[in-house]
């Protein structure tokens, strides 16, 4: 069998004269033909990754197209067996994404070719990242109709985008980048660490990695956006509806794409075994998808490790990015007055232990509503101190001379919660922008009867460059910092945030 090879859905305008959408429509019609039951429809499909059937609102709510279906249920044993899966907040979200586009390009593929199409169709990426209008989503997901003049099954009715005008696009100004591809350590959080903290199976835990922080996660709630009359968030927006939207597969070839880019470069994967293994090596519930003849293929990571043992490829494997990671720390010091090259800094590699120290906390849980919210942190005056030497010219100096970085500094928001997935705040530290909040998988975070008990989302920002600019204009020398949190878009009554804890750590760079 030959390698396939997945490519650019922007190939011929991303247009339905791109061969790869046209049939990919055509094959997610056919699979939107069979019933909820069946392990290879589109609707069972969607409901692997999360589903909301006996929500209000929920699936039966979802205004079409897609006519989604709530009925008829498949057994409780197959429900359990692959219902709810996705792994989120954690390691284990590169490999069963990696397991779960597999399966399903398996079962498309399969109908392309009963359907007379070519017998090597292989899933298109969505690289919001390429040059041009390539940040706008592919027009042939906008048609309503297939150049046959039949309704486009690409098409979906809720999906409003980061405007929620209809208008589907990647907003930039959201500060969604990809910065994860300089990561060099897969273990560990967000925004330091690529591929997630060590979990079991974890539908939604709070230990994201930088893939699924950013881009993956602000992208999914930008190109679901909200129903600009109730505040309800569309279908990409939300895990428990995002697999019934096409352009779901498609930015998650983007994610996968991404990684087997960070794996090109030359960054390894986890080689411990219960990462491996997967969460059964810890006795917890396994990964199962649906092949093509709809029975159980069981998968662990070690199976999707590399992309060739699943015998796939794509057009472009380069990292996207030249390594910030070296040139905005040269790019501090340099602000510093401390003038050194790249290369001396590439073996001053970020902290592989991911040992922070807690800095500063604010005093009571904190609520967020449309208006928005603004709380004090203050600053253990030990700890800070430590971040304050650490940024002295002399002590930069020595260090560097042991091939050693001043502090990274991180604002972490514990514990936060909501029912709403769609809600996007910015948030800045001393009126300095610190970034964006997407939170993706807010709702089944935030769930007591979940299976993490209600825990909420936790979101880090590396606000070193911020603590910089206090030093240089000699105010580091302070008590508190002041973050304030302000919503982009709408927070209708209920759907407001709570914030258990707002903190500040520090991290030495070894
Ligand atoms: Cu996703």
């Amino acid at each position: 069998m030959p390698v396939l090879t997945r490519k650019n859905a922007w190939n011929n305008n991303g247009t339905f004269s791109n061969p790869d959408l046209l049939w990919y429509a055509k094959a997610v019609g056919v699979m939107q033909t069979r019933p909820l039951n069946d392990p290879t429809s589109w609707w069972f499909y969607a409901a692997i990754h999360g589903q909301s059937i006996s929500d209000n609102p929920g699936w039966g709510t979802i205004p079409p197209p897609p006519n989604v279906p709530t009925t008829p249920l498949p057994s409780s044993s197959l429900i359990s067996q692959y219902w709810d899966q996705c792994q989120h907040g954690g390691w284990f979200f590169p490999p069963w994404h990696r397991g779960y586009l597999y399966a399903i390009e398996n079962i498309l593929r399969g109908i392309v070719a009963q359907l007379g199409g070519p017998s090597d169709w292989a899933l298109p990426y969505w690289n919001y990242f390429g040059p041009g209008n390539q940040y706008q989503m592919p027009p042939a997901f906008a048609q309503k109709t297939l150049p046959d003049g039949s309704a486009n099954p690409l098409f979906v009715n809720a999906r409003y985008g980061p405007n929620n005008d209809g208008n589907i696009f990647v907003p930039f100004s959201w500060g969604i980048n990809q910065n994860c591809q300089s990561n060099t350590v897969y273990t560990g959080r967000q925004p330091a660490f690529y591929g997630g903290n060590t979990t079991g199976f974890a539908h939604f835990a709070s230990g994201t990695g930088s893939l699924e922080g950013n881009p993956h996660n602000p992208v999914h709630v930008a190109v679901g956006g909200q129903d600009p009359t109730t505040g309800q968030g569309g279908l990409m927006g939300d895990p428990d509806t995002a697999g019934l939207d096409p352009i779901f597969y498609l930015h998650h070839c983007n994610i996968d794409r991404m990684w087997a880019s960070w794996n090109a470069a030359g960054n390894s994967n986890p080689t411990d075994p219960n990462w491996l293994n997967g969460p059964n090596a810890s006795g917890n519930r396994q990964f199962y998808m649906p092949t093509p003849a709809g029975t159980p293929w069981l998968f662990t990571p070690a199976m999707v490790n590399d992309i060739s043992q699943l015998n796939y490829t794509y057009d472009n494997l380069t990292l996207g990015i030249t390594p910030t990671l070296v040139s905005q720390n040269a790019l501090r010091l340099r602000n510093f007055g401390l003038s050194v090259d790249d290369s001396k800094l590439l073996n001053a590699k970020m902290d592989e232990n991911n040992d922070s120290e807690l800095v500063g906390a604010n005093s009571a849980p904190l609520k967020v509503d449309a208006k928005g919210a603004q709380t004090n942190v203050q600053l253990d005056s030990s700890g800070w101190n430590n971040v304050a030497k650490s940024l002295k010219t002399t002590t930069m100096a020595q260090r560097l001379s042991e091939n050693k970085l001043p502090d990274q500094v991180y604002l972490q928001l514990e514990g936060i919660k909501g029912k709403e997935d769609s809600v996007v705040c910015s948030v800045t530290v001393n009126n300095q922008y610190a970034g964006h909040l997407s939170l993706f998988g807010l709702k089944n975070a935030s769930q007591k009867d979940g299976p993490h008990g209600g825990s909420g989302l936790t979101i880090r920002f590396d606000i070193s460059s911020i603590v910089d600019k206090l030093e240089l204009s000699n105010a580091l020398d302070i008590n508190s910092l002041e973050v304030h949190i302000q919503p982009v878009n709408v927070i209708a009554d209920g759907n407001e945030l709570t914030i258990d804890r707002v903190s500040i750590y520090r991290e030495e760079q070894g």
